[in-house]
């Protein structure tokens, strides 16, 4: 092909003659056809190229051989202080030691007449005990609970004064609100030989409605007597209890004896 293509120049080799060494002006209207020449010699070696990307991972070799043991490490930190062992048994006694210095001498001792003193004061206070105990019971005449004292008043009032009368000892007219203090106080009317006298109840705010001196409702205890509260003469708004403990609605101005009740913690 190349061969083929050999710059020929028709007219130029057949119209000029050789050894005609300038161009006329003829020149700028020849022919020209352009071939590729022949091919040079080997350049010179190029510059290194830059590094190529790294290559895909290879596979997983196979196990090696076991290493040498390695050096002896240093110590290592101290461990956490253990669980508390059980106790041990007791040792032996140690020998007696050497007797210690005399001490000061001390006053001379009053023990025994202090003694003799708190013997004495024991004595008046189990005395005292012992005569007010009588006082109240014989004298006075109260009976008591753990709470109360109760005083049997014998004078002849009506329910108001005799409400009046306990309040201005210090306390009310009765309350029983249980059956060991109903049975105390039937016990107390029975021993003082009279048949009747006034506790603290009434219905005097509302007919049929029984309250207690101090306004407390009724729980669930009662004490009335067969037919009682029956409102008799439509005029029974006071409460009187028998030497049974049986209590029984009556005309608030009637008169009779009465029950007082005084708290001790206000005694
Ligand atoms: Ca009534
Ligand atoms: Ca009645």
């Amino acid at each position: 092909m190349k061969s083929g293509l050999a710059l020929i120049s028709l007219a130029f080799l057949s119209l000029v003659p050789s050894g005609h060494p300038q161009q006329t002006a003829d020149d700028a209207c020849s022919v020209q056809i352009l071939v590729p020449g022949l091919k040079g010699d080997t350049g010179e070696k190029g510059d290194k190229g830059a590094p190529g990307r790294p290559g895909r991972v290879g596979p997983t070799g196979e196990k090696g051989d076991v290493g040498d043991k390695g050096q002896k490490g240093t110590v290592g930190r101290h461990g956490k202080i253990g669980p508390i062992g059980a106790k041990g048994e007791k040792g032996d006694s140690g020998d007696i030691g050497p007797p210690g210095p005399s001490g000061e001498p001390g006053l001379p001792c009053e023990c025994s007449q202090l003694r003799k003193a708190i013997g004495e004061m024991d004595n008046q206070v189990s005395q005292l005990t012992t005569e007010l105990k009588f006082i109240k019971n014989a004298v006075a005449g109260v009976r008591e609970t753990d709470s109360k004292i109760y005083l049997l008043v014998k004078e002849e009032r009506t329910y108001v004064d005799a409400q009046l009368s306990c309040q201005g000892r210090g306390g009310t007219l009765a309350m029983p609100k249980d059956e060991a203090t109903n049975g105390l106080l039937a016990a107390y009317l029975a021993q003082a030989g009279l048949a009747r006298v006034f506790i603290g109840i009434n219905d005097l705010d509302r007919e049929g409605a029984f309250v207690y001196a101090d306004r407390s409702s009724m729980q669930t205890f009662n004490k009335w007597r067969g037919g009682e509260p029956n409102n008799a003469y439509d005029e029974e708004d006071c409460v009187e209890m028998v030497a049974s403990g049986g209590w029984n609605d009556v005309a608030c101005h009637i008169t009779m004896h009465f029950l007082c009740e005084f708290d001790k913690e206000h005694v």
